[in-house]
């Protein structure tokens, strides 16, 4: 039998805005425990949880201060355990996010850098230098903060989150052992944060002027980062209960990022071409023909995703719910896993017009608010009631506003409207379950702005890209899905059906 992993649906919980036990505006781990239930019911295979780690939240928990500990805004490790035995009782599995190419400037290691001198082996374990070169903070701005005594620290992210130094042995083990702590604590696997990025190339050379010719920039997808894998791989293996590891690599292209997935190394890699492919015929099909060749070429399953909490929301991005159902439907019909962030379900839009004070993502503040950063996307979940935060928190409590527009998609409005875009999901999940377990693609005749394609166990997609309604197909078998009604048989544009022969 297939390995769970090679076809899962798995849900992305972000547990800041997912659900709130305690009425202190954020959500927390039993907060995730109590709403279990629902992902069950959504039809989830498992569950990623970004970081819950004891962080000064500098960059919403991706700054993590301790990496064995759960923070006090979250919960305690009890909590954890027990949304982890209630998830497994379910038949959920849990993935924890590990954030491996930086801690918090909040860490003892980095507190005892900062009062060790230049040179000493506390600062080794961090990248410091008397000098600087012309890196670039993924947020904006220089990637480098100067220290009191006059050496500068590397950052890629935001000055609370210091690069570490991956050549240093004590990083690697203290690594090891971290996988191991969750591991022995009966997590799933984890998803690897900015897995290109670990290993810096010797001497941390400058990017000099940019021509726009290089696509391999020093600081990311060095090869030397694959031999910490596959030392990972060791540690999963040694566990039982198929436990595994997805890569967030933002590499140049997938046979790149096809190196990050061979059978000695991690299970996945984030497929971020399917998410950042335009509403376009071509452009997708070319695009999935892709994915699947260079995952296929060293026997990986892809992953296919829509959405995250560091992008828009694809409702927006994409310019229609109608689009983003359909998409929806494409992506759950492709071979290989899919991953779902939460809200997605329910049809959310990106908030554009959250009040400058409420935002705290360190894009909008590096930017100078130049840059509306990733914010609108994690505004809390709406569960139920009329009235904003819709049943987030216990008293209304709620780290950034929800729309008052969001009471028509909240999960009680929506849950027993078949046609409702929750609707839309459970129904997908549950017959992609049933009809199209494994086996490759098989595209269909169509038109270049016509999606049409089949898998082994009898499920066809097609999907209308084009400019008119698209009659279908004779032969197609019988209609088991679509996300817009049809209209005397024809798929309305921006649309897309499931069949079954
Ligand atoms: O993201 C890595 C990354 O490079 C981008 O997703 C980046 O955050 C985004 O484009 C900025 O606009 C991971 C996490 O998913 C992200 O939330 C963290 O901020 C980042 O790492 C640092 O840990």
């Amino acid at each position: 039998m297939d390995k769970w992993w090679r076809n899962a649906v798995i849900y992305e919980v972000y547990p800041r805005s997912f659900a709130d036990s305690d009425g202190d505006g954020e959500g927390d781990l039993a907060g995730v425990r109590a709403h279990l239930p629902y992902l069950r019911d959504l039809g989830v295979d498992a569950i990623w949880l970004t970081p819950f780690y004891p962080s000064p939240m500098a960059d919403g928990g991706y700054d993590v201060a301790d990496y064995r500990d759960v923070d006090p805004r979250f919960g305690t490790l009890d909590s954890f355990d027990e949304m982890l035995a209630q998830a497994h009782a379910l038949g959920i599995r849990v993935i924890v996010d590990i954030v491996p190419n930086h801690s918090s400037s909040a860490h003892p290691w980095f507190v005892e850098a900062l009062a060790s001198p230049p040179g000493s082996p506390a600062r080794d374990r961090y990248i410091f230098s008397d000098t600087t070169n012309d890196w670039r903070s993924v947020f904006g701005g220089p990637a480098w903060a100067q220290v009191p005594d006059g050496q500068h620290y590397l950052h890629l992210f935001d000055p609370g989150q210091p690069d570490f130094n991956w050549r240093n042995p004590q990083v690697r083990a203290e690594f090891e052992s971290v996988l191991r702590f969750w591991l022995d604590r009966g997590v799933d696997g984890f998803r690897i944060d900015v897995a290109h990025g670990l290993i810096k190339a010797v001497g941390l050379p400058s990017l000099g002027p940019d021509d726009g010719t290089s696509s391999v920039v020093p600081y990311q997808d060095q090869d030397e980062v694959h031999e910490i894998y596959r030392d990972w791989r060791r540690i999963l293996d040694s566990y039982p209960g198929d436990r595994i590891a997805v890569a967030e690599a933002w590499v140049s292209d997938p046979s790149r990022l096809s190196l990050y997935v061979v059978a000695d190394e991690l299970h996945q890699a984030f497929n971020f071409d399917f998410l950042q492919a335009p509403w376009d015929g071509p452009a997708l099909r070319h695009t999935i023909d892709r994915c699947i060749a260079a995952a296929d070429a060293v026997g990986a399953p892809t992953t296919w995703v829509l959405s995250n909490h560091d992008v828009r929301r694809q409702v927006t991005r994409l310019g229609s719910l109608d689009r983003a159902r359909a998409a929806i439907l494409l992506m759950l019909a492709l071979p290989g896993s899919a991953y779902l962030y939460q809200g997605e379900e329910l049809g959310l839009p990106e908030v554009l017009d959250l009040p400058p004070h409420a935002r705290q993502d360190p894009v909008w503040k590096r930017s100078g608010g130049t840059e509306l950063g990733r914010d609108g996307c994690r505004v809390p979940m709406p569960w139920s009631g009329d009235t904003p935060p819709f049943g987030f928190s216990p008293n209304g409590a709620s780290w950034l506003p929800a729309p008052a527009s969001w009471a028509t998609l909240t999960a009680q409005a929506q849950a027993a409207d078949p046609r409702s875009t929750l609707s839309l999901y459970r129904d997908a999940i549950r017959l992609r379950r049933a009809g199209n377990a494994t086996g490759p693609l098989q595209w269909l005749d169509s038109a270049p702005e016509v999606l049409h394609f089949r898998r082994p166990g009898g499920l066809s997609c097609l999907v209308n890209l084009s400019g008119a309604p698209l009659p279908v197909p004779d032969g197609t078998g019988e209609r088991v899905l679509a996300s817009a009604p049809l209209v005397d048989g024809a798929l309305a544009v921006d649309s897309a059906a499931w069949f079954i022969d």
